[in-house]
């Protein structure tokens, strides 16, 4: 399997972020956003506002705004189609997420989100994996116990463009999430990434991270993909998602069917042939 280069992992150590230029090719951007607009007329998990805790997702039967510019935040898109599947262990970016988390992992969420241009919405900064973990920070030298892929469908090509904003090196400082105005895209500190549709960032739970506003006049599209390490168990589904029927052997074991039944213990010490599965060689 690919590593990162030397360059990378110093990025990684010093940064908490990389970004991998070109993961998608141009008809797999076209793809996935026509995909996209296609599951806004079906049913799914979407954040339904202020009827549920905060970060909690409702089922709907299709998106309130079918405009394909509208915002949207879609979770668990694994069922919508066979390729989102097959990009939960995509080479150019999963090869590197297994570099810097190890083998023990398991796939934990998906998401699709639209970001529409000129809605008010300022953005917002925040740590992965709520209140637990924005307490638990990384080393230069640890290994992270979460990271979320983040592949563009759109180009991002100036500020207040929807950006993915980031606080460079903040994923070893606690986040100060109490503070009034609060930390936000354009805080002091704070990076707006520009980068071309089909281009991934990846980054750690601990990374202070999120949305810049949208002026740029056209939506912002994105793919979510998030990994931790297996004794922290999916975010999105309660059991084993029936969509592990479509998947390949690494794909089964990174949306948790271990091989056998659970009992306690599944899920701490991992199965005996995880390293091998994970690196693709059974
Ligand atoms: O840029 C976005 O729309 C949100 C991405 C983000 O902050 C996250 O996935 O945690």
């Amino acid at each position: 399997m690919q590593k990162l280069s030397a360059e990378q992992r110093t990025q990684w150590a010093v940064d908490g972020y990389l970004c991998i230029e070109g993961a998608l090719k141009s008809e797999e951007i076209d793809f996935f956003s026509n995909e996209i607009d296609n599951f806004r007329s079906l049913p799914g998990w979407e954040p339904i506002s202020g009827m549920l805790p905060r970060g909690h997702y409702g089922w709907v039967d299709k998106c309130a705004d079918q405009n394909t510019e509208a915002f949207m935040d879609r979770r668990d898109i694994l069922s919508y189609n066979q390729a989102f599947i097959e990009l939960i262990d995509r080479k150019e970016v999963f090869d590197l997420i297994v570099d810097i988390m190890g083998p023990n992992i398991i796939f934990s969420m998906s998401q699709a989100i639209v970001r529409a241009s000129g809605d008010g919405f300022p953005g917002y900064t925040h740590t992965d994996g709520g209140e637990g973990q924005r307490e638990i920070r990384v080393m230069e030298t640890s290994r992270p116990i979460a990271v979320k892929a983040m592949y563009l469908l759109s180009d991002v090509e100036g500020p207040d463009c929807g950006n993915f904003t980031v606080f460079p090196g903040s994923h070893m400082r606690p986040i100060q999430f109490n503070q009034d105005p609060p930390v936000g895209p354009n805080t002091p500190g704070a990076v707006q990434l520009t980068g071309k549709a089909g281009d991934c960032y990846i980054f750690s739970h601990a990374l202070w991270h999120g949305p810049a506003a949208n002026n740029s006049g056209k939506a912002r599209k994105t793919l979510l993909y998030n990994y931790c390490q297996m004794f922290m168990r999916c975010y999105d589904f309660k059991d084993i998602p029936e969509v592990v029927e479509h998947a390949s052997p690494r794909q089964r074991r990174l949306l948790g069917d271990l091989g056998y039944d659970f009992r306690p213990g599944s899920y701490f010490y991992v199965p005996d042939d995880q390293t091998e599965m994970i690196m693709g060689v059974v």
